[in-house]
């Protein structure tokens, strides 16, 4: 009886933890304690420190003892002010410069946009670091049993060490709900803790000052002269930070510009920064006043408060996808060391954790309400940073966002919706000023102040797909969700005026007739010309999802019928003499060029133009990107593996991956630094989104549909044979589905999709396609025969 009693306790309690678990939001099977990126040593450099960020304030943390860096950003401070870049009367040029194409005199054309065509100035403004947290420990004693870490499920760094004899614990995270940025400090004996914090500013225009007991507050000014433009800048940006430390134990004071603690148990540091930036045409907010009430809100609340309410916060977005690829010889290693041996070794385990680590990224630069993520997400050191910082999108900002919907993480897409709101405004003065034309347009880059006219060179800067583009996200984000509502108020009306430019843009080509785009390039490559091929497949793709949409709302008939028209008439996709697809109208692609941007193939992947329907195009377009090589750098590697995924060639996308999982240099142009940045090299974030969302692209496709218009969703489609067993949870699927896969020995034995609208698809998983009809927000688990387990 006792026995049974006991066993009776035993069950009770096996399901009171399992129900804990999932309370928690775990599965059973998942071990999320693994994404965690550590190290035995603090950081040298910057890119060896571990990033945090709550989409807005972001920071770089080296963890040193006895001193510590912070390095700081917040998203809005940015050299320059409220301007408008476009060039009044350059459409008087348009013509000549088409004509000039058009008789093949490139370089007189090059040199007439030079002089009448580019934006005023010619250059964009920089993104610019905030200042540094200094803190000073006073250990005399060397330091013992070192560990720094990023827990990516936590979203928070941690620093343990000992120092003569006594323990001390740093926990760093930046609070979306509470948008502070947070240091906790604690050490094991009472009264251990002692250091001086201040603040270390790049700006020379810039002091600060202790205020009260406990304060420390930075204000300045950004620089008023921009030496690449040489232009003054009337009203430079200000910005404020204000540091307030509450100490349990010890003393507080100030003393010059630094605030000293001693003999404090535990300390909390909260830092709150913010700039006078309204939006693109208004910067007249006052950044002290934004301070003090984010510190305000957080008055009576204490670290644990803190501390929760960001971790359900963090956790609630970041658990929503669980991957498992097995585990690799390097778990037991620090990340560095691991990164070290991937050069040679196979690591199942660092590719998940290169996967998490891009979801975590997104989640930390790019949240509701904040700009988009940059070229460097929000981290930023430098007053100079490469290529400013700021968004290119002729390739770069749209691979940062290629993760966030399959990924699960919708609604980090969102700033780059409100930036576009932004730079429709700014485009349609472009689409005006350059080209007499209606809807808006945006060239290769813009910046803080939305930029859309064509920068530094008119051998690449004219190039007109980029709102183009950006607009497809807006019908990817709906095709995902399935939101009717975003589709009518957000998404439509952006897409409708990206096509209406080139209704008004596109060109009759004298050679043959159809329509074409021009001047334009492919992106840096081959420079300024008439009808390259990537610009025809963005805008037929646009073209096709503005009058989809426009169906689907029941609105703009006539319009739609137009699109359909013009679509027709664009320059087709051409097979030139070497089997290649063509990357121009003309046939003069060199097969020995490596250049790293894959333009032409857009209509493989993010396009779907060219798929595993259309064989000889499919068959031209890979054997394009056969020629162009398997090395390249960051962000080239993070679309070439989301290609060979589309070219359904496991083993190739994971070849390229291998070339990334690889310290800085050591394998191809591209790699990792110690954080696990992705480099260019330097460092440029892209490639650590495109990464993610090829392996998430190798799990699961679902950018084909049937003939009846239903979504196919095809299972592990790109599987490597380095993964013979894993399991994935919570990819999203086009159509409005979030998709579980477990496999083993290379093949797939469950797979579960949920619904949350209730429709339809075809499962697909080696040519056997089974449609499944599912309940809103109902769910089926398939067997690997796709044969139904139970619903
Ligand atoms: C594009 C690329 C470069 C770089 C820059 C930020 O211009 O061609 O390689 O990534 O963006």
């Amino acid at each position: 009886m006792p026995g049974m009693k006991r066993m009776l306790c035993l069950l009770v309690w096996a399901a009171w933890c399992r129900s804990a678990w999932v309370w928690a939001g775990l599965q059973e099977g998942t071990d999320d304690s693994r994404w965690v990126l550590w190290y035995r040593q603090p950081a040298r450099e910057w890119t060896e420190a571990l990033p945090v960020g709550n989409g807005r304030l972001g920071a770089m943390v080296f963890g040193g003892a006895p001193e510590e860096r912070i390095q700081f950003n917040e998203d809005t401070l940015w050299l320059g002010e409220p301007r408008d870049y476009s060039r009044p009367g350059a459409w008087r040029h348009l013509e000549t410069l088409r004509r000039l194409l058009f008789e093949g005199r490139q370089r007189e054309a090059e040199g007439l946009a030079m002089r009448e065509f580019m934006s005023v100035p010619l250059r964009q403004m920089p993104y610019q670091p905030f200042a540094d947290l200094m803190i000073r420990f006073d250990h005399r004693e060397t330091v013992e049993g070192y560990r720094r870490e990023l827990n990516l499920d936590e979203g928070a760094v941690r620093v343990r060490y000992r120092a003569g004899g006594t323990g001390y614990e740093r926990t760093v995270f930046s609070s979306a709900p509470h948008q502070v940025l947070v240091v906790h400090l604690q050490a094991d004996r009472p009264g251990g803790l002692s250091f001086r914090v201040w603040f270390r500013c790049p700006h020379t225009n810039s002091q600060a000052r202790v205020q009260g007991v406990n304060r420390l507050i930075l204000q300045g000014r950004v620089r008023n002269f921009d030496e690449r433009n040489k232009i003054e800048i009337r009203n430079p940006m200000r910005f404020e930070a204000v540091l307030e430390a509450r100490a349990r134990g010890g003393t507080v004071r100030g003393e010059g510009d630094a605030l000293v603690v001693e003999n404090a148990d535990r300390v909390t540091l909260l830092l709150a920064a913010a700039t006078c930036y309204v939006n693109f045409q208004e910067v007249w907010a006052d950044p002290g006043e934004r301070c003090t009430r984010v510190l305000e809100e957080v008055r009576r609340k204490g670290f644990e408060d803190l501390w929760r309410a960001h971790l359900r916060d963090h956790q609630e977005r970041f658990r929503r996808v669980s991957l498992d690829l097995g585990h690799g010889p390097g778990d037991e290693l620090a990340t560095d060391e691991s990164l070290r041996r991937a050069r040679d070794h196979d690591d199942p385990g660092l590719a998940a954790l290169v996967f998490q680590y891009g979801r975590y990224l997104l989640m930390a630069s790019s949240r509701p309400g904040t700009q988009p993520a940059n070229l460097q997400g929000i981290w930023n050191e430098s007053l100079r940073p490469p290529w400013d910082s700021k968004y290119t999108c002729n390739i770069n900002v749209e691979m940062n966002y290629w993760p966030a919907e399959v990924t699960n993480l919708p609604e980090c897409h969102e700033p780059l919706f409100d930036a576009l709101d932004e730079l429709v405004v700014s485009g349609r003065r472009t689409a005006r000023n350059h080209y007499n034309a209606r809807g808006w347009v945006l060239h290769h880059n813009f910046d803080l102040w939305r930029g859309t006219a064509p920068i530094n060179h008119s051998d690449h800067g004219i190039w007109v797909t980029g709102g183009a583009w950006l607009s497809l996200h807006l019908w990817e984000h709906y095709l995902f969700g399935q939101d009717r509502d975003f589709l009518a108020r957000r998404a439509y009306p952006v897409m409708k005026e990206a096509a209406l430019f080139f209704v008004d843009y596109l060109v009759e080509d004298p050679r043959t007739g159809y329509l074409i785009s021009g001047p334009s390039n492919s992106p840096e490559h081959g420079g300024l010309g008439m009808g390259p091929t990537m610009d025809h497949q963005i805008i037929r793709s646009l073209f096709a999802a503005v009058s989809e949409a426009a169906r689907i709302l029941g609105t703009d008939e006539a319009f739609a019928a137009e699109l359909d028209r013009l679509r027709a008439r664009i320059a087709p996709n051409r097979v030139g003499r070497l089997g290649q697809l063509q990357e121009w109208l003309e046939d003069k692609d060199d097969p020995n060029n490596k250049h790293r941007h894959v333009s032409h193939l857009w209509a493989v992947y993010p396009g779907c133009e060219i798929n595993w329907r259309t064989t000889n195009l499919f068959q031209a377009a890979r054997q394009s990107l056969v020629f162009r090589g398997d090395e390249a750098t960051g962000w080239s590697m993070g679309w070439k593996i989301n290609l060979w995924a589309r070219f359904l060639d496991g083993d190739h996308a994971y070849k390229i991956l291998r070339n990334l999982l690889a310290p800085v240099g050591s394998r191809a142009d591209g790699g990792l630094y110690p954080n696990l940045f992705d480099a260019h090299p330097p460092f440029q974030i892209d490639g650590n989104f495109g990464a993610t969302a090829g392996i998430a692209e190798m799990l699961l496709q679902s950018h084909m549909r049937d003939e009846q218009g239903r979504f196919i969703l095809h299972l592990l489609p790109a599987l490597p044979s380095a993964w013979p067993d894993g399991r994935v949870r919570g990819l999203r699927a086009r159509g409005g589905f979030e998709v579980d896969l477990a496999w083993q020995g290379g093949r797939l034995t469950e797979v579960t999709v949920r619904s949350r609208p209730g429709r339809e698809c075809v499962l697909l998983y080696e040519g056997r396609e089974r449609p499944i009809q599912l309940r809103r927000g109902g769910s089926l688990t398939l067997d690997g025969r796709l044969e139904r387990k139970g619903t």
